[in-house]
């Protein structure tokens, strides 16, 4: 009682300072994101910045399951992948963005079965995740003709999931895919696999290109909850790869 009755300038001015820093730091927590300072906090700094880095994240759905890049209205895994490359629509597909943004490939419920490979392999050349329905659900035939994917080196993060690859072929012998190793997939980059099954791919038996009867890897490549079978290879294991894979 008698500190109230005979409260000094300075002991006023010291609470008062006190009271005004906690509610500076009140109004800071209701501001920051759920989660409190999480790495995406720290990485992209103010709350306002935060949420408007969510939103460039871009979904491309593929809604065929031809392989062309036909003007028809349909979005081809070919066209999403070229929309997510270039970061541009491509026959009226969402445009990507700019990597190192992860674009994101889906496909539309329901579409399910094999896309048969008719062109060249599909070059992933920035950042994305090709998210498919699941293995059991659609599969990518390259038809005893060529890989089905390549990964750039310059990507820092490419997933793909949910799928079924067979028939991929690396050679020289006349095929469309003479350049590289890698019956179904040459990674030069960051890939993950997951939950995706690689069955009957090979490579020509001997020569420049003949590791790696699934997979040649010469970048980073983790394998999740996958299957690779009944693939063969001149050297670098059957099912294999030339360096190592992280588990
Ligand atoms: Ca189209
Ligand atoms: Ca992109």
């Amino acid at each position: 009682m008698l500190i109230h009755s005979t409260r000094r300038p300075w002991l006023s001015s010291l609470i008062q300072a006190f009271t005004r820093q906690s509610s500076r730091r009140y109004a800071r927590r209701q501001l920051r994101p759920t989660g409190s300072r999480t790495a995406i906090g720290r990485r992209f700094g103010r709350r306002g910045e935060l949420l408007e880095d969510r939103s460039l994240l871009s979904t491309i759905t593929v809604t065929s399951l031809d392989d062309n890049t036909t003007v028809d209205s349909e979005v081809t895994l070919r066209e999403a992948i070229q929309a997510a490359n270039t970061n541009q629509s491509v026959d009226g597909s969402t445009p990507g963005e700019t990597g190192p943004t992860v674009d994101i490939i889906e496909f539309a419920n329901g579409l399910t079965g094999t896309i048969l490979l008719t062109g060249t392999r599909f070059d992933i050349t920035e950042a994305v995740t090709i998210a498919g329905p699941g293995a059991n659900l659609l599969t990518i035939d390259a038809q005893n003709s060529l890989k089905h994917f390549f990964v750039s080196n310059v990507v820092s993060d490419a997933t793909i999931s949910g799928l079924t690859l067979i028939n991929g072929f690396a050679g020289t012998d006349g095929m469309r895919d003479s350049a590289s190793p890698g019956g179904a997939i040459q990674n030069a980059g960051t890939l993950t696999l997951d939950s995706v099954v690689i069955s009957n791919s090979r490579t020509e038996t001997s020569g420049s290109f003949a590791r790696g009867g699934a997979i040649d890897n010469i970048g980073q490549l983790t394998l999740r909850n996958s299957t690779l079978m009944k693939n063969a290879s001149g050297f670098g294991g059957r099912s294999g790869q030339a360096f190592p894979v992280r588990l």
